[in-house]
Order: structure tokens, then sequence, then C-alpha cells
């Protein structure tokens, strides 16, 4: 199945969303395979945001993204990795659709909210950026056996 990686940004994080957003990609059908809260050191973020050392805006984007912990989470289901983008809106919240996390939560592109993987190769690289291979579960729910 599909992985993608999101991650929920610092302002997400300190303007308590997390359970929002968490929400969101529940109910939508998809599967939450990993998940933490973690502090990211300028080495990661320098390799995170690395296809935008040369712009103007890198300085302040690794400041941001370094500025206080995010939940990093892995997602899994069926055509995540566009279907999570979409749910998330434009990347300049001013542009994003209502409805959408960005659209609904955010009002400037430094700070919007979340992160998410734009193809399958980023998927694949952030995930292993952020995630060692025993920290991303895979199992099947049965919701009955946890009432009854
Ligand atoms: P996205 O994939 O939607 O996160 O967007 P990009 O990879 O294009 O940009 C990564 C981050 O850089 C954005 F989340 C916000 C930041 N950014 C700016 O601060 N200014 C810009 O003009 C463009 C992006």
């Amino acid at each position: 199945m599909e992985k993608t990686f999101l991650m929920i940004k610092p302002d997400g994080v300190q303007r308590n969303l997390i359970g929002e957003i968490v929400t969101r990609f529940e109910k939508k059908g998809f599967q939450l395979s990993g998940a933490k809260l973690m502090n990211i050191s300028n080495e990661k973020a320098e390799k995170h945001y690395g296809e935008h050392k040369d712009k103007p805006f890198f300085g302040e984007l690794v400041d941001f993204i370094t500025s206080g912990p995010v939940f990093a989470m892995v997602w899994e289901g069926e055509n995540v990795i566009a279907t999570a983008r979409q749910m998330m809106g434009k990347t300049n919240p001013q542009e994003a659709a209502p409805g959408t996390i960005r659209g609904d939560y955010g009002l400037t592109v430094g700070k919007n909210i979340i992160h998410g993987s734009d193809s399958p190769e980023s998927a694949e690289r952030e995930i292993q950026l952020f995630f060692e291979n025993d920290e991303i579960l895979s199992f099947t729910k049965d919701n009955q056996k946890w009432i009854y």
C-alpha cells in the first residue's frame, strides 16, 4: 500500500491542530503507520528542504522548521500521496481552497501548518529521513474486537 510522509509544522503544533489534522486523515480512510513529536536538527532540516537550498527563503524555512516541535507522521492508503496533497491545499494558504487544511487554518506561506511529500520518490526519501524501519507499523484493524 502507498505511504506518504506528513508533518505538522511548529505553527500547527503550537496552535493545537494535531488532533484536528490527524482526524481528517483518519476520517478520510487512511491509516496512521507511524507518528512522533520531535525536534528537527538543522542538519535534518537542510536535508529535508535540500531542493530549496538556493532559494531566497531557505534560511527562514530552516529557522522556522527547527523553531519548535513538529509532529512527524507516516500515513498509508490508496493514492495517499496525491490525496493528502489535495487535502492540504496549495502551498500559499491565500490560494488554498476552503475545506483544505491550509485553506481553513493558514494565512501566510511562511507558516502553512503542514508538509506532505509530493511524489513517490520524495515520500520514500522523507520517510527514511525521519523514521527508523521499526517505527513504521503495518497492521489490520478490527474495531469490534476492541469494543466487546
Ligand atoms: P509544499 O510542497 O506545498 O510544501 O511547497 P514547496 O516545497 O514549494 O515549499 C516548501 C516550503 O517553503 C513551503 F511550505 C513554505 C516555504 N515557502 C516559502 O516560505 N516561500 C515561498 O515563496 C515558497 C515556499
